[in-house]
């Protein structure tokens, strides 16, 4: 028997973690078992901690994205079905990953359609940063974000609660210039347009008959070598703490530092003993994504943070570091445990690069 895995990729901040763990409930709801599968260049991902506090069983692959962590993926998929057995998979792959028609996708319909059908290739494209223009054409990182339009056979336009029908109207113009046989959904995880339309394909018979568009490795390697990319953790102990006060306060210093379109998505995920929280912070939109629990926090705390931003990782460290410090002060917490990392991506190395699907 085959597991169905699902895709769901875009680019950093455009909303796959939210659409992934709306469906997830929606599809767990209607009597189907989900499992999930977050992906990331480091380790102590939001990410990871929001779809468990959830309730879903994830799994994660780390320190690479799938295409160059293709055996852990299979790993991942193969545990999570010894475990679970799920009617459904889905995987997120890291945002600023692109050619996965090639990389994941072929590989798994070529070595491993005995044990999983792969669904069509789902991007999510944020419709309130997407831009058609020819400075974001000639940009490298917009390079990235057109090929993992190109490749898709699903665009997702994310956000559109955020835009005008005008405007909505233009977007789907210029993503079918870009891509003539993907079927776009316009979508919003606020208002829920588009969902039925999203869950209808995850949970079908549907399978990717998408092919691979070149795309030039240089090039790629330099849009993903541009982001500086931060993973903290941090734990302490409070007697009772305002979470959105200490989450929304670091995401602010962190804000005060960048251009806002150079903030591809910083997050926070804060987890105690009476609640869970999590913020986001996306060009300069500051939300709350999900809370569990009261607004404050008891006991003992970890503290996950997480910032993909164009940026050197050693300023990007320190302008963290910096905002973290400034708001704990300020909450009265002095006393804390802190590790953290701070990189750029290196060269994406696929495991498997394959020109066709069979
Ligand atoms: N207005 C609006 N905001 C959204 C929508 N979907 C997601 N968001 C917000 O966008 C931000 C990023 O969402 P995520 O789901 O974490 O994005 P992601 O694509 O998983 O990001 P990475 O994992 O960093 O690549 C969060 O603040 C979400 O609340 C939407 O449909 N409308
Ligand atoms: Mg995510």
């Amino acid at each position: 028997m085959t597991t169905r895995l699902v895709l769901v990729g875009g680019f950093l901040g455009a909303g796959k973690t939210t659409l992934i763990n709306k469906a997830a409930r929606l599809l767990s709801d209607s009597g189907r078992s989900i499992a999930l599968i977050a992906n990331d260049q480091g380790e102590a991902l939001v990410d990871t901690q929001f779809a468990r506090g959830n309730g879903f069983e994830t799994s994660e692959v780390l320190r690479g994205c799938f295409c160059c962590r293709f055996p852990d993926l299979m790993n991942s998929a193969r545990g999570l079905v010894g475990k679970v057995r799920p009617d459904l998979i889905i995987a997120e792959p890291v945002g600023s990953c692109t050619d996965l028609q090639a990389t994941v996708v072929a590989p798994l319909r070529s070595l491993y359609r005995d044990e999983f059908a792969v669904a069509p290739l789902m991007v999510l494209v944020d419709s309130s940063r997407f831009s058609s223009d020819e400075i974001e054409a000639r940009s490298i990182g917009g390079y990235l974000r057109k090929h993992q339009v190109e490749e898709a056979e699903y665009v997702v336009l994310s956000k559109v609660d955020m835009i005008s029908k005008a405007r909505i109207s233009e977007l789907i113009d210029a993503v079918r210039s870009l891509n003539p046989a993907a079927t776009v959904i316009p979508y919003s995880a606020i208002t829920g347009q588009g969902l039925d339309d999203i869950l209808k394909v995850m949970d079908s018979d549907l399978t990717s008959k998408g092919s691979p568009v070149d795309v030039d490795y240089d090039t790629y390697a330099d849009a993903e070598a541009e982001l500086g990319w931060y993973n903290g953790l941090l734990s302490f102990r409070v007697s009772r703490m305002d979470s959105y006060e200490l989450a929304s306060k670091i995401l602010r210093y962190i804000a005060e530092s960048y251009d806002p379109q150079d903030i591809a998505h910083a997050k926070v995920m804060l987890r105690s003993n009476t609640n869970a929280a999590k913020m986001s912070l996306t060009f300069s939109n500051l939300t709350v994504d999900g809370v569990r629990g009261s607004r404050y926090a008891e006991g003992d705390v970890e503290l996950f943070v997480n910032g993909r931003v164009v940026s050197s990782p050693e300023t990007l460290r320190t302008v963290i570091q910096q905002a973290v410090r400034r708001a704990l002060g300020e909450m009265g917490v002095e006393d804390y445990e802190f590790t953290d990392d701070c990189f750029s991506p290196g060269r994406p190395n696929p495991t498997y690069r394959m020109k066709a699907s069979s």
